[in-house]
C-alpha cells in the first residue's frame, strides 16, 4: 500500500484506581496513538510507552520523537509498504520497541482492512474468546487487597496476578492463598525488584503453589533466573527480558525460563510477538498475554494475539472497566470471566470519535 500519512494523537485518560507496581504508581495513562492513512484504508496502532521510563527505557515523549523524526520519515519514503517491511525498514534504528510496535500495528491495520481480514485470523487464532486474569497492584494494606481480589473474583477473573515487592510478597501471597483457596489460579510479578541474592527468600513462595513468579531478577540477568529456576519450585516467568524471538529461545535454550509472558509492545510488534509464541509453542514453553494498561485499541489486538494456541494461561486481558471509567472504543467486558476476541476487519475496533477529541491533548500528521 501507499503510506499516505501518519497520523500522531495523544490522549489523556485517568484510571480508575492508581496502580502500583514495584517500579512505581500510575494514575492516568498518557497514551500515543497512531493512524496510518492509504488511499483506500486507515488503521489504528497504540503505543504502550508509559509516561516514566521505569518499565523498560521506553517512554512516551520519547516514543513520539523518535516516530517524528526518524522512524515515520523512514515508512513515508517507502513506496510499497506492507506491514511484513515495516519491521525491516525500521531496523536500523536501534531499540525502540514499543514505538515501532506502533506503526507497525496501524500499517498491519490498515492493510487488513483493505482485505477485510480480521487480525485473528491473520495471526492464527483458534478461540472466539480468551480466558482473563488481572493484574492487582500493590495495595497499603493486606484487607485492602482482599477486598480487591474479592471484587475481581466476583466479576469473573479467572486468575489473579499479584504485584510483588521486597517488604510486599510473603504476607500478601499467604493471605490471598488462605482466603480464596487451593483452587485459585494465582501468580505474582516483580518486575525485576530481586537479585540472586534473594532465592532463598524467593523460596518461601514455594508452599505457596503459585502458576509463576515473572521477572523476578533484572532484565539483563537471563543467567540468574536460569540460577534461581534450581532453588525455587514456583516456574519462572520472563517479561522484561525477552525483546525478541531470539530472545526467548536462548532464555528456553539456558532454562531461564517455563513460561514467557507476550507483550507485543515490548518485542517490536504483532509479528515477532507471533514469532515468539512459535518459539515457544515449539519449545513446549506455555506463554500468555501480558498487558500495559492498554485502551481498547491495544486490547483488541492482545485480544486477537491471546487467541493463538500456544496461549494456554490466562492473560492479563482485563475488561475495559478494570482500568477506565470510559474507554475510547467500544467497552471490552467479561462473559464468564472471558473477553470476545473482535471479528471485525483488522482490529476490529475503532476510536469513538466524541470520547478521542474529548480526551485529546496533541496531535500532528506526518506526510
Ligand atoms: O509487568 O506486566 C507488567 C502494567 C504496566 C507495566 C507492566 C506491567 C503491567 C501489568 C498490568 O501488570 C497488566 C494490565 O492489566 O494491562
Ligand atoms: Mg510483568
Amino acid at each position: 500500500m501507499k503510506l499516505e500519512a501518519l497520523e500522531l494523537r495523544r490522549i489523556g485518560i485517568p484510571l480508575i484506581a492508581p496502580f502500583r507496581t514495584s517500579f512505581g504508581t500510575e494514575t492516568a495513562r498518557d497514551v500515543l496513538l497512531v493512524r496510518a492513512v492509504s488511499p483506500d484504508s486507515e488503521g489504528w496502532g497504540e503505543c504502550v510507552a508509559m509516561s516514566e521510563p521505569l518499565y523498560s527505557s521506553e517512554y512516551v515523549d520519547m516514543a513520539q520523537h523518535v516516530i517524528v523524526h526518524h522512524l515515520a520519515p523512514r515508512l513515508l519514503a517507502t513506496g510499497d509498504l506492507t506491514a511484513a517491511l515495516v519491521a525491516n525498514v525500521l531496523a536500523p534504528v536501534k531499540g525502540h520497541p514499543m514505538a515501532k510496535a506502533a506503526l507497525e500495528t496501524a500499517v498491519l491495520d490498515a492493510e487488513l482492512r483493505a482485505t477485510s481480514t480480521p487480525l485473528s485470523a491473520y495471526l492464527g487464532a483458534v478461540r472466539a474468546e480468551v480466558d482473563s486474569g488481572v493484574s492487582v497492584g500493590i495495595m497499603g494494606s493486606i484487607p485492602e487487597l482482599l477486598d480487591a481480589v474479592t471484587t475481581y473474583l466476583d466479576q469473573g477473573y479467572m486468575r489473579i496476578k499479584l504485584k510483588i515487592e521486597p517488604g510486599w510478597d510473603v504476607a500478601p501471597v499467604r493471605a490471598v492463598r488462605e482466603r480464596f483457596g487451593d483452587e485459585l489460579l494465582l501468580q505474582v510479578d516483580a518486575n525485576t525488584a530481586y537479585t540472586l541474592a534473594d532465592a532463598p527468600h524467593l523460596a518461601k513462595l514455594d508452599p505457596f503453589d503459585l502458576l509463576l513468579i515473572e521477572q523476578p531478577l533484572p532484565e539483563d540477568d537471563v543467567r540468574g533466573h536460569a540460577q534461581l529456576a534450581k532453588q525455587i519450585t514456583t516456574p519462572v516467568c520472563l517479561d522484561e527480558s525477552i525483546e525478541s524471538a531470539r530472545d526467548a529461545a536462548a532464555a528456553i535454550a539456558i532454562g531461564a525460563c517455563a513460561v514467557i509472558n507476550i507483550k507485543p509492545g515490548r518485542v517490536g510488534g504483532y509479528l515477532e510477538a507471533r514469532r515468539v509464541h512459535d518459539v515457544c509453542t515449539a519449545n513446549g514453553v506455555p506463554v500468555w498475554c501480558g498487558g500495559m494498561l492498554e485502551t481498547g485499541i491495544g486490547r483488541a489486538a492482545n485480544v486477537a494475539l491471546a487467541a493463538l494456541p500456544g496461549f494456554v494461561l490466562p492473560g492479563d486481558t482485563s475488561a475495559s472497566d478494570r482500568y477506565f471509567e470510559e474507554d475510547i472504543t467500544e467497552p471490552f467486558v467479561l462473559h464468564d470471566g472471558r473477553l470476545r476476541v473482535p471479528d471485525g476487519t483488522g482490529i476490529g475496533v475503532t476510536p469513538i470519535a466524541e470520547i478521542l477529541k474529548a480526551r485529546t491533548t496533541w496531535t500532528e500528521t506526518l506526510t
